[in-house]
């Protein structure tokens, strides 16, 4: 029995594993105790890993789809079809017809996104789809363009901790634990800003929100703050520009009209914004994607940096921290197209000169079918499943079908991958180094961690930098990947962290401490070298300088006449801490603890309908039907259905749309959106 420190990749948090491996079989996961941040704890995935990776439904060799039959193929075979073709389409329409499709395991793990990002500069497409077009990054950007760079929440020494749109029982487990061990042992305020009062929320203040409405509520706050002058007034005057204006503005959102936009009361608004002002050290913890998935998604997290901001909750600890980034080699070669969706969402495509390698994944669909702003005829997909986890499932169906040519990259035969002419197997990160680092970038702590091989690659499965290197090769663009090995990789890739060596230690952890108070030396790099509060670089490209509301796309008030059809808003995609997405529901144990996605909805709004708990019903939207089972809860708000995402036989995709996209960085409405729900029985 060997046992090898490393870490898991099915999220994020990148847990400390200890993997136990007997005879070269790895026979058992644990937590890693020694590692600093998740300090031995591991979630049921976790717990699951070697389940995950000797799965039957492992993808063990290459394929391709022969009269609608797979049919096992050789490595030089799949690598020649896939150049032969490739090359085909693009000499008849160009590189940039070819889509690269990278998910979130790509933003984990970053050699997988580091290397579709080479091989799209190699070949010179500029689309690169990938999932941070729906998540995440839009957030970054608002950050970035308040506060010049990427603020991150450091909660550890927080007072007060508001959970706006994020349940970390489901999405971050760990964090749960403690805010649940704060809760016992510091005097600390909770407060949950959700529509369902999930089990935090039974801890701590909880305001029931109507989905989609939270622009409305961190106005209120604003006002609340700002007139009965709670604000730090001498951090608002030496490092921020534009609160005289933010003063003006925010006069006409009252708490009182907030309470009719939100549902919750005026009285609750008030309390809540004098807790958050008055803590010593105030912290949001914003959902990770819930509030970008709307039509306010880019003011929201405008909205909620300056909540942050007029209290002065900025670089102190317990608040939100200036993270020194690791600085990764970037592995794009220049390029001088833009990828679709550049033109009309030109602040996600460049801020201040800084260009994101990422077209606008919502417009895929129109390129595919209708040639629109030109063709898009071939995709690689790699590491995601778009066919489940993007908006309007149907439609995107639609658009893979009419593609000439179709490769996927996966170690699963995903629903994407079932489309494919060729299936590319990718082995794990069990079999194979790799880098972890987003964590540090979310949680603000400059980490980075090598992740150990446990086992060698099963089958004829192979790294992804493989398989893109490969790839390139067979198609004249193997100039640009002369790496050999995963250990040359991380030279490359970290040689700008300059912390390559201190990865080599035991753990392959590298973890250094925080710095508080940067700003007082080196102020705020944006145009102005302040906080802006008034963005002018958001009034320049045409949007609010100062965040507004705006109400959901679909909404009784937006569509009162489509609301009379569809009279239940649907929130999808709470987490469930079983799977991740749309993986691991061929695993049984963790199958055995979540068999089947429920939609939940209060006990008296099935009743209104004539529905009864563990019924199935039908949920209908303009767009589709799916069927599921009826939980009834109480947790949840009237009136609001949720649903789960990634299940491929009831997905909840079917029913969300493209074209209610968010104004400027176009991220699909995951939050808000309008159905019907029906007893399925007749
Ligand atoms: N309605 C609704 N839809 C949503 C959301 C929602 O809240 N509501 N959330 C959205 C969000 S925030 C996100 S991030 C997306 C996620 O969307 P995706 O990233 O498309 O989702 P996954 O199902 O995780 O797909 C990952 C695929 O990568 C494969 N994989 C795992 N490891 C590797 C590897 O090492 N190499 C390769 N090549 N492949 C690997 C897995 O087998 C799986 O098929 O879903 C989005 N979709
Ligand atoms: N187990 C597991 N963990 C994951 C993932 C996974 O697939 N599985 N995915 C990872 C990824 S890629 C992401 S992006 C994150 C997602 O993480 P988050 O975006 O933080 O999502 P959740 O923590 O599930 O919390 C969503 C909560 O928001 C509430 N909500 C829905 N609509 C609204 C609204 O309009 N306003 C407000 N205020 N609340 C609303 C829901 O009721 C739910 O309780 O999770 C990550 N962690
Ligand atoms: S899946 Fe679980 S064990 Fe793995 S990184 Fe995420 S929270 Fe940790
Ligand atoms: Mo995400």
């Amino acid at each position: 029995m060997t046992v090898v420190n490393s870490s898991c990749m099915l999220c994020v948090w990148d847990c400390g594993v200890k993997a136990h491996v007997e005879d070269g079989k790895f026979v058992k996961a644990e937590g890693l105790k020694e590692h600093p941040v998740t300090k031995g704890y591991i979630c049921p995935r976790g717990e699951n890993l070697p389940a995950y990776l000797y799965s039957d439904s492992r993808l063990l060799h290459p394929y391709r789809r022969k009269n609608n039959t797979l049919e096992r193929i050789t490595w030089d075979q799949a690598l020649d079809i896939c150049a032969e073709n490739l090359n085909k389409v693009k000499e008849k329409y160009g590189a940039k017809s070819l889509a690269i499709f990278c998910g979130s395991v790509g933003v984990e793990n970053i050699e997988v996104a580091a290397f579709a990002q080479r091989f799209k500069s190699a070949f010179n497409t500029p689309n690169l789809l990938s999932v941070e077009n729906i998540c995440y990054r839009l957030r970054i950007l608002a950050r970035q363009m308040t506060f010049g760079r990427y603020l991150a929440e450091d909660f550890d020494k927080a007072e007060c901790i508001i959970l706006w749109g994020h349940n970390p029982d489901g999405s971050r487990a760990m964090l749960a634990e403690t805010i649940r061990e704060k809760l016992a042992n510091e005097k600390m305020e909770l407060i949950v800003i959700d529509p369902k009062r999930t089990a935090l929320a039974e801890k701590g203040l909880h305001l029931q929100i109507r989905p989609g409405t939270d622009a409305a509520l961190a106005l209120a706050m604003l006002h609340v703050i700002i007139n009965e002058d709670r604000c730090d007034n001498e951090f608002l005057e030496g490092y921020t520009k534009g609160f005289p204006e933010l003063k003006e503005h925010i006069q006409q959102y009252t708490p009182e009209w907030a309470a009719g936009v939100t549902g919750i009361p005026e009285s609750d608004i008030k309390i809540v914004s004098r807790i958050f002002a008055q803590s010593n050290a105030s912290c949001i913890l914003q959902g990770i994607n819930t509030l970008d998935q709307h039509q306010n998604g880019f003011q929201n997290s405008r909205l909620l940096s300056l909540l942050q901001i007029v209290t002065g909750n900025i670089d102190k600890p317990g608040t939100w921290l200036t993270i020194p980034f690791l600085r990764m080699a970037d592995l794009r070669l220049p390029m001088e197209e833009k990828p679709i969706g550049a033109d009309e969402y030109p602040l996600f495509h460049s801020v201040w000169g800084r260009v994101s390698p990422y077209g606008i994944a919502t417009l895929f669909p129109k390129a595919a079918l209708e040639g629109d702003p030109y063709p898009m005829k071939a995709s690689i997909v790699a590491a995601a499943n778009p066919l489940v986890t993007y908006p309007d499932s149907a439609l995107y169906k639609k658009a893979f079908e009419a593609l000439d040519f179709r490769v996927s990259i996966d170690p699963f035969i995903n629903e994407t991958a079932e489309l494919s002419d060729v299936l590319l197997p990718a082995c794990t990160f069990l079999e194979k180094d790799s880098l972890g680092y987003v964590y540090g970038v979310v949680s603000g702590e400059p980490y980075a961690m090598l992740r150990k091989k446990v086992i060698e690659p099963l089958g004829e499965s192979k790294p992804d930098w493989w398989i893109w290197s490969e790839l390139a090769k067979r198609m004249g663009m193997g100039e640009y990947f002369t790496w050999n090995s995963e250990e040359e990789i991380f030279d490359h890739l970290l040689e700008p962290s300059g912390c390559r060596d201190e990865l080599k230690n035991e753990l392959g952890v590298f973890f250094a401490e925080k710095e508080y108070y940067q700003y007082k030396a080196k102020g705020f790099p944006t145009p102005s070298k302040k906080i802006e509060i008034y963005s002018d670089t958001l009034k320049d490209h045409g949007y609010d300088p100062l965040p507004g509301y705006i109400e959901p796309a679909q909404s009784p008030v937006s569509t009162p006449e489509l609301f009379k059809e569809y009279p239940i808003i649907l929130v999808s995609g709470a987490r469930q801490v079983e799977y991740a997405h749309s993986q691991q529901r061929n695993i049984p144990a963790l199958r055995a603890l979540n068999p089947e996605p429920l939609a939940e909805m209060h006990p008296a709004t099935a009743q209104r309908y004539g529905l009864v708990n563990g019924e199935k019903v039908n949920i209908t939207s303009p767009k589709g039907t799916v069927k599921m089972r009826l939980k009834t809860n109480e947790a949840m708000m009237t009136g609001v259905v949720s649903v789960p995402h990634g299940w491929g036989l009831a997905n909840v995709n079917q029913l969300t749309n493209i074209e209610t996209r968010e104004p400027i960085t176009g991220y699909p409405d995951f939050k808000a959106i309008l159905v019907r729900v029906e007893s399925a029985s007749y």
